[in-house]
């Protein structure tokens, strides 16, 4: 029988309370902080460009127990022991550890918060021990990373009793994490702070602002990693960061050709005149199998997308937001070029096996792919997927690793103990 999932939450923050007694000396924490991951139904690589999107806060999370220090020392442990453990100093200009260290998500709150603290109020920081642990698959798109860059910059305010509202909360996460060199926009964090049991949220950018849509009850999403790793820290960083400096390239072209020089964002234009007119002054400026033409016309398409899927959404229409789904994932594929060959088996997989839409979810290059479908097709399809595609090529990897059936849950929190 499965354990009720409020007991399953009290029985983990037992756990990791007693383990950060084990951690530090015997020291009880003084509270919990937990951050969830998230799966982005549609809208991608729409957020850096100043445009929607559709994601909602998963079960999965990163949680962190942790207790005030006397001094402004970090004193950081993971409960797992690939994670090793890590001491800083807690202030605005906080050294680097080598790339792919876990460590450098909480550097990245650490130091942005304490600046924030000391511009302020003058206050220099106070630091704390903290104990991190999770279930967030990590390197899959789901937002492991932003997870823990959002529960410690809710541990780092809560010692150092910064309050702000969620909102402006989500902004400077968002900015933090710029820290680990990538150049986001700000989805993984708002839909980390701002999500809502039984809702996604259509998350709008510049300024930030979040509306809940109901998920209605029964419908749900099964995500399943194709196991190949999407770590920003590898290679998938660089080609994320390519597809961020061909979008301004396309924004730069069309600042000229539309005489707007002053614009940022491809959304700025979209915005003012409309996908049809910016498609149609970029390929005037550009070869017509121009890259940066084929980037851009997946934002502004993926955009319309994005409008359409909150208002089928919205209104219970779950065959149109799956339809909706897959032309993403196609748009995905041809036009801004993350998909691959396993998260293109994945996506047959799914539509063979009677989803009502389905697309990689999160930056690409590997990582996780959903299908959407009511609760109990989905627990066959799942059932299916561990036949013809994990089981073929990952027969020894735990299954519960690598997929589950989600619906939206709740935001992040601190809970004093
Ligand atoms: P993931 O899937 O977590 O790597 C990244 C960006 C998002 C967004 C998506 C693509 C970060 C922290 N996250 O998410 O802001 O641009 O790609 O839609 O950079």
């Amino acid at each position: 029988m499965k354990t009720p999932a409020h007991l399953a939450a009290m029985h983990d923050d037992s756990a990791l309370r007693a383990a950060f007694a084990r951690a530090f000396g015997g020291r009880a924490p003084a509270a919990l902080a937990r951050a969830p991951g998230r799966i982005n139904l549609i809208g991608e690589h729409t957020d850096y460009n100043g445009l929607p999107v559709l994601p909602f806060a998963l079960p999965h999370a990163v949680r962190i127990a942790f207790a005030p220090r006397d001094d402004a020392r970090i004193v950081l442990r993971h409960a797992r022991e690939e994670h090793p453990p890590s001491e800083f100093i807690a202030s605005p200009a906080i050294e680097h550890d080598p790339p792919g260290s876990w460590a450098n998500y909480v550097k990245a709150a650490v130091e942005h918060f304490a600046r924030l603290l000391l511009e302020t109020s003058g206050a220099a920081a106070r630091g704390f021990d903290a104990l991190v642990d999770g279930d967030i698959p990590q390197a899959g798109g789901l937002s492991s990373s932003s997870a823990l860059v959002v529960a410690t910059a809710l541990a780092f305010c809560e010692v150092n009793a910064l309050s702000l509202p969620p909102l402006e909360l989500a902004s400077h996460c968002a900015a933090a994490e710029r820290y680990v060199g990538t150049q986001g926009g700000g989805m993984d964090q708002a839909a980390s702070i701002l999500g809502a049991p039984g809702c996604a949220l259509r998350i709008d950018f510049f300024p930030l602002a979040a509306t809940p849509v109901p998920f209605p009850e029964g419908w749900a999403v099964l995500a399943c990693h194709s196991l190949v790793r999407a770590a920003k820290t590898e290679e998938a960083r660089a080609e994320f960061n390519r597809r961020v400096g061909e979008c301004r390239v396309a924004a730069a072209l069309l600042g000229r050709a539309l005489d707007r020089p002053e614009a940022p964002r491809l959304g700025d234009f979209a915005k003012e005149f409309g996908t049809a007119a910016c498609v149609r002054a970029l390929g005037e400026a550009v070869p017509p199998d121009s890259k940066i033409l084929a980037r851009a016309r997946h934002v502004f398409e993926e955009a319309e997308r994005v409008a359409e899927a909150t208002r089928a959404l919205a209104a219970g229409d779950m065959r149109t937001l799956g339809r909706l789904m897959s032309d993403a994932h196609a748009s995905a594929r041809d036009l801004y070029e993350i998909s691959g060959p396993a998260l293109e088996e994945l996506v047959r997989l799914f539509l063979e096996g009677g989803a009502l839409g389905a697309r990689l979810t999160g930056a690409g290059f590997g990582g996780f792919a959903i299908a959407l479908g009511e609760e109990d097709p989905l627990a066959r399809l799942m059932a299916e997927v561990d036949d013809r595609f994990y089981r073929v090529r990952a027969p020894a990897r735990p299954l519960e690793e690598l997929r589950f059936i989600a619906r939206p849950a709740e935001g992040a929190r601190v809970v004093r103990v």
